[in-house]
C-alpha cells in the first residue's frame, strides 16, 4: 500500500517536471521508449534453467571461478555454491543463516567458512563473454530486508585506473536494495549504474538512478540493458528507464553474474537490517538469462 502512495506521488511529481524525482532522490517510474526486441537484436545465447543442476557449460558457482578477484566472505556473509539450485525452470539463490559452517574453499582464498549467513553467485567469466547487445533477465527478487540481490556484468579490467570504463567496468543491470526497510515504500525500486576504474581512490561511479518494479518480491518482471559502443540503455519490462554514455561505457567482453548479499561487512551480518529470523530463508528466482545480438 505504502509503496502505491509513494508511486503516485512520484507520478504526480513526474507530471510536473520528469526529473524532479531524481533531483529529489527519488526512484523514478520507468516511461522511456520501448526496446522492440524482435525488431533490433537476434537471440545469441540463454539459459532457461531447466534441469535439476546448473549448466557448468554456461555458468560457474562461485567455488571455481578463479579469474574474480573475491573470497567466500561477501558483505555481511557467504557465498557458497550449496545455496545455488535449480527447480521447476527456475535458477534459485537461496539466503539463509548456517549455524553451522558449510564445508568447501572458495577461490583458494584463505578465507574460511564459519556460521553466518549463507548466499551465492554464479557467473559466466571464461565461458561467455560478450561484448554489446542486450542482456536480460526474468526474476522475482528476495522477499526479505538487508538482501541484495543483481543482475550485473564483469570485465577483470574494471581495475584499470585510466580514467575510463572503455577497459571494463562493472555493469549494473539492476541491483534490488533491500525490501520494506526504505522510506516511503520505495523498497519496489531497484538500482542501475556502472563502477569503472576499480574500486579503491580511483573508482568512479556513474549512478543512472533507481527506477520502481511492479511487485519485485512477488512477480517476474524483466531487467535489461542494451550496450553499444556509445552507451548503455537499461530497461524494465521492455521500457527504458535511462541511459548511460561517456567514460563508463567498455568496450571490453564483459561476463554474467547473478548474485545475493546480506547487509553487514567481512561476513558480520547487519541483524538491524536482515529481516530473517531463525532458519527462515529468501529465494532469488530467476527464470532466464537471455543475451541478443544487434541484427
Ligand atoms: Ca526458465
Amino acid at each position: 500500500m505504502i509503496s502505491k502512495i509513494a508511486r503516485l506521488f512520484v507520478a504526480f511529481l513526474m507530471f510536473i517536471s520528469p526529473s524532479l524525482p531524481h533531483l529529489l532522490g527519488l526512484p523514478e517510474i520507468p516511461s522511456g521508449r520501448e526496446l522492440n526486441l524482435d525488431e533490433r537484436f537476434k537471440l545469441v545465447w540463454e539459459d532457461d534453467f531447466l534441469g535439476d543442476t546448473l549448466d557448468t557449460t554456461k555458468w560457474d558457482d562461485n567455488q571455481s571461478v578463479h579469474t574474480l578477484h573475491w573470497g567466500p566472505v561477501r558483505k555481511g556473509g557467504y557465498w557458497h555454491k550449496d545455496m545455488i539450485s535449480v527447480r521447476d525452470g527456475n535458477l534459485i539463490i537461496t539466503t539463509q543463516y548456517k549455524s553451522e559452517a558449510l564445508e568447501g574453499s572458495s577461490f583458494g582464498a584463505p578465507e574460511k567458512y564459519e556460521p553466518g549467513y549463507y548466499t551465492g553467485m554464479i557467473a559466466t567469466a571464461g565461458k561467455a563473454e560478450f561484448k554489446y547487445g542486450y542482456f536480460e533477465c526474468r526474476a522475482i527478487l528476495p522477499k526479505a530486508s538487508g538482501m541484495w540481490s543483481a543482475f550485473w556484468m564483469m570485465n577483470g579490467d574494471v581495475y584499470e585506473t585510466d580514467n575510463v570504463g572503455h577497459d571494463g567496468a562493472e555493469i549494473d543491470v539492476f541491483e534490488s536494495m533491500s525490501y520494506e526497510n526504505r522510506f516511503w515504500g520505495t523498497g519496489d525500486a531497484i538500482l542501475c549504474g556502472i563502477h569503472y576504474d576499480g574500486y579503491g581512490e580511483a573508482h568512479k561511479y556513474d549512478k543512472l538512478g533507481e527506477y520502481f518494479v511492479d511487485n519485485p518480491y512477488e512477480q517476474f518482471n524483466t531487467y535489461g540493458v542494451e550496450w553499444n559502443e556509445n552507451e548503455c540503455i537499461f530497461y524494465i519490462n521492455g521500457i527504458e528507464t535511462g541511459r548511460i554514455t561517456g567514460d563508463a561505457v567498455s568496450h571490453n567482453p564483459e561476463y554474467l553474474i547473478l548474485s545475493c548479499e546480506v547487509s553487514g561487512d567481512n561476513a558480520v551480518p547487519n541483524t538491524k537490517e536482515i529481516s530473517l529470523k531463525g532458519d527462515e530463508s529468501a529465494e532469488f528466482i530467476v527464470d532466464y538469462v537471455r543475451v541478443y545480438e544487434y541484427k
